[in-house]
């Protein structure tokens, strides 16, 4: 149990401050002079914490390069020596892990509390499960080869664990990567960069381009073998677009708004404390956030009050207090995008609180219209849409009434009820009286508009191999 202060914010003043809180992108093993810059903000006290280069084509063409050197002798080793290269990543991470959390902090706004029990936590746990893939996949996939140069282009809501979903896998099975972090959150990539090198990673095989949507823009652009991508749908739309016809690899990982479905029979103060899980959990800036509760008529006015009560102990405030359940949005831009649906809506409003500054009080919606655009679109914030349904049959209806597929909940206490309506939500993944359950050892992707793929799992790992040119058959005789 550590919290992050002193210590952790001078360890993580101290690595800024030992970059020269200035820095290049991470290029065959190197660390590369800055170019051009941007800056790169605390969203919850507006304070400078470095200045980061704006990759360039030149920049992207440069890692392809050193990624396509590297991965020649990476995809030779045996499965032991890349478990070793993996293993030694997860004691890198673990070992600086108060670090990476309080630096994750620092850049996203997210509390302390999470950074340290989750991103971290699971972006660990992820290199160790691919380190015991590797070992083993001569036995899982024999004969699979994999992609070679894979681009990846993460977001900023779990900036160093949606690395780990993509880098891991991928040098589990043979291929280089060069990734992309978003603009808002480039500094735990740029740490991980640092324990690379101290585990010992060749040189070439991770490399670390930092930049916006027009670096992005250039690594899709660039001669990689497979593209991963999580992000806004319509981005992905364009990614899809921009690698089609040129027989590489793509997944794409992108919005949601997911049904948190409480049956009458379900434990209902379980079901409150699960949408704190839910929707609360990193401000709501979670793509698979239950983001629309749909309660059985008959409890929902005891459980829109007890979900009040819960939501009114909800603490926001500075993400470095290891008391804190909601810290600072991840950019004020991110803040206002959210007050802009909220203002659309002409549902009835509830707020918790919160303190001034680029903080969100938790939010409820009630009395919502049919068609409500804060029913139907993905906010990516703190706000939950509340209504009512009578029969199962209307749950289901109701939850699939989306052109999102990613996650959804049901509550329960009837087995019955709880499997009879789970597999009928069309999304990626469904929970059964819980919500924000993520594993490596359990595939997680979309549907619909949420994209396509999977990451985590034996799906997970197969996305990064080629797939299998079936065996020469002989051709069909004539009938
Ligand atoms: O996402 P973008 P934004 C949703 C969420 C949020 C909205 C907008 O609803 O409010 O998207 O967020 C890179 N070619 N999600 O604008 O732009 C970009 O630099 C290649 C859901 O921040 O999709 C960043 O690294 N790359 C989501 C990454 O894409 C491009 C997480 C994601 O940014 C690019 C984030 C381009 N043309 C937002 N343009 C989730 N599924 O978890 C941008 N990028």
């Amino acid at each position: 149990e550590w919290g992050p202060a002193p210590e952790g914010r001078a360890e993580a003043d101290a690595w800024l401050d030992r970059h020269g809180r200035v820095f290049g992108h991470f290029i065959g093993g190197k660390r590369g002079k800055p170019g051009e810059t941007f800056t790169d903000l605390n969203p919850a006290t507006g304070e400078v914490l470095a200045e980061v280069t704006q990759g360039t084509e030149a920049d992207i063409a440069a890692a392809v390069k050193a990624a396509r050197k590297a991965q020649k002798e990476w995809s030779a080793a045996s499965g032991h020596d890349r478990a070793r290269v993996l293993y030694a990543i997860a004691r890198g991470l673990q070992k600086h892990s108060r670090l990476l959390a309080v630096l994750e902090v620092l850049d996203s706004g997210k509390p302390i509390r999470e950074a340290r029990d989750i991103d971290v936590a699971l972006a660990v746990r992820h290199f160790y499960h691919h380190a015991g893939h590797a070992a083993l996949l001569g036995e899982t996939h024999p004969g699979a080869p994999p992609w070679g140069v894979c681009g990846q282009i993460v977001p900023w809501n779990f900036p160093l664990l949606m690395l780990a979903w993509k880098v891991a896998p991928a040098l589990a099975t043979g291929n280089a990567v060069v990734l992309k972090p978003a603009e808002w959150t480039p500094l735990t990539a740029l740490a991980f960069a640092d324990i690379c090198t101290m585990a010992g990673v060749p040189p070439g095989l991770v490399n670390i381009v930092t930049g916006d949507g027009r670096t992005g823009a250039a690594l899709t652009a660039a001669p990689i073998d497979k593209l991963a991508f999580t992000g806004s749908t319509e981005v992905g739309r364009i990614l899809r677009r921009e690698t089609a016809g040129r027989g590489i690899g793509l997944t794409l990982e992108l919005g949601g708004k997911s049904p948190y479905v409480v049956f009458e029979d379900a434990d209902i103060d379980g079901a409150v404390e699960g949408l704190v899980d839910a929707i609360w959990f990193n401000g709501g800036q979670v793509c698979c956030a239950g983001a629309r509760l749909l309660v059985q008529e008959g409890v929902a006015a005891d459980f829109e009050a007890r979900l009040k009560a819960r939501m009114a102990r909800i603490r926001v405030g500075d993400p470095l207090d290891k008391a804190v359940d909601m810290g600072a949005m991840v950019h004020a831009e991110q803040k206002a995008r959210v007050e802009a649906m909220l203002a659309r809506t002409s549902g009835t409003v509830h707020r918790g609180t919160c303190p001034d500054g680029c903080y969100l009080p938790p939010t409820l919606v009630t009395d919502l219209p049919a068609g409500d655009p804060i029913m139907r679109e993905e906010v990516f914030g703190p706000v939950l849409a509340m209504t009512t349904f009578r029969t199962p049959a209307e749950a289901v209806q109701l939850a699939n009434d989306t052109v999102y597929g990613l996650a959804g909940s049901v509550w329960s206490q009837d087995i019955d009820v709880a499997l009879d309506t789970a597999p009928k939500i069309r999304a990626g993944v469904v929970w059964v009286n819980g919500a924000n359950l993520l594993d490596a050892a359990a595939p997680f992707g979309g549907t619909k508009e949420s994209g396509f793929g999977r990451e985590g799992g034996v799906a997970g790992l197969s996305a990064y191999l080629r797939p299998a040119e079936g065996p020469k058959l002989p051709a069909p005789r004539q009938l």
